[in-house]
């Protein structure tokens, strides 16, 4: 298990390296090339000084997160087979960099949904949260929402360029349900998951956030069926999961502990994220902290489910909310991501410690 941090670089962050190399046993960050458009190829030479800065501050660089899906290849357009090209050759440039897990989805239009970016709690601290009361039956009104909560950081997934189309985008979407995005994920994965091979990289898909469909989109990735089938449609260790446990457990009817037990002995989990959600009501919830007593799972079990099954990729603490006065982009502030990690990091040592007895 090596325990990372998501940063979106030095242009897009207040939260610098060194702040992050500060928090114990903090190895490597999660990177990303906010700035290239969907669909493009990342430059070698961006990877490189990308790498060269985190290394340069004692950190190591493995996991992006995310390389994103062009909307082409999720609708099944025939302009896709570029699209695929290109994804080939971002992940031919990654590799040549060292990097060995690359973090996307396969979400329609929408990257992730949540009806609240400032919700607080009784402690004064400020999080995420879903209400499916709040969350406006048109699209166009939840682009605007997170727009005007965003503190102004671009949020991932929520590029301004591509949201500006909504309308064009969710009628492209028209004729694409469950089946047929299914066929589009299919033939994406056939193509690039034997230059993953070639290379030594594996693709990690992070499950849909909330894990059911919003807006009449259809959604894959929502739960263990969805999981098994991604696992099998092209069967290799390079076809792997961003398990993400709060996205995973916002559907009550997903079993977040055997799902993580049965993928991790399976070896197609590559790279976790693991943070706690507190239900107020049927599936609302908000981001607690990540202890587990202050949510609605129980983290000492998740990471029994990975240790007890072998898990060895790499980790980060998700979400957090916003506390001790801290302002940024929401949900990924910079004191309770580290006290999640510490969290973490405790729990693990704990049941190493343990099996070593
Ligand atoms: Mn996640």
């Amino acid at each position: 298990m090596e325990m990372t941090f998501r940063w979106y670089g030095s242009q897009e962050e207040k939260i610098t390296l060194e702040e992050i190399r500060q928090i114990p046993a903090m190895k490597g960050i999660v990177g990303t090339l906010m700035d290239i458009p969907v669909g493009e190829v990342w430059p070698k030479e961006r990877i490189k000084s990308l790498k060269e800065e985190i290394e340069a501050a004692g950190l190591t660089l493995k996991v992006i997160e995310s390389v994103n899906v062009h909307d082409a290849i999720k609708i099944g357009l025939p302009s896709r087979d570029r699209y695929i090209a290109n994804y080939q050759q971002t992940i031919r440039n990654l590799a040549a960099f060292g990097i060995e897990v690359i973090c996307y989805n396969f979400m329609p239009v929408f990257d992730w949904v949540k009806s609240d970016l400032d919700y607080r709690l009784s402690d004064g601290s400020s999080t995420l949260a879903y209400i499916a009361a709040d969350i406006p039956e048109d699209p166009e009104e939840i682009i605007k929402k997170v727009e005007n909560s965003s503190n102004d950081f671009e949020l991932p997934g929520w590029e301004p360029e591509r949201l500006a189309q909504v309308k064009e985008l969710l009628q492209a979407y028209k004729e694409v349900d469950e089946a047929k995005l299914r066929e589009n994920f299919a033939y994406f994965l056939k193509a690039i998951i034997p230059t993953c091979e070639e290379v030594g990289i594996k693709m990690a898909v992070h499950p849909d956030d909330p894990p059911y469909s919003i807006f009449g989109l259809p959604r894959i990735v929502k739960n263990r069926e969805d999981l098994d089938w991604i696992c099998q449609v092209v069967d290799s260790p390079a076809n792997g999961i961003t398990l993400c446990t709060g996205s995973i457990a916002e559907d009550p009817a997903n079993n977040v502990y055997e799902i993580m037990a049965e993928f991790c002995q399976r070896d197609r989990i590559p790279f976790a994220h693991v943070r706690n959600i507190k239900f107020i009501q049927e599936k609302d919830f908000y981001e607690a902290p990540h202890k587990s007593e202050y949510g609605s799972l129980d983290m000492y079990r998740i990471l029994k489910a990975m240790y007890d099954n072998g898990f060895n990729g790499y980790i980060r603490p998700d979400h957090g909310r916003m506390i001790w006065g801290e302002t940024g982009r929401p949900g990924y502030g910079l004191y309770d991501r580290a006290l999640g990690a510490v969290y973490l990091n405790g729990l693990w040592e704990a049941l190493e410690k343990e099996n070593q007895k």
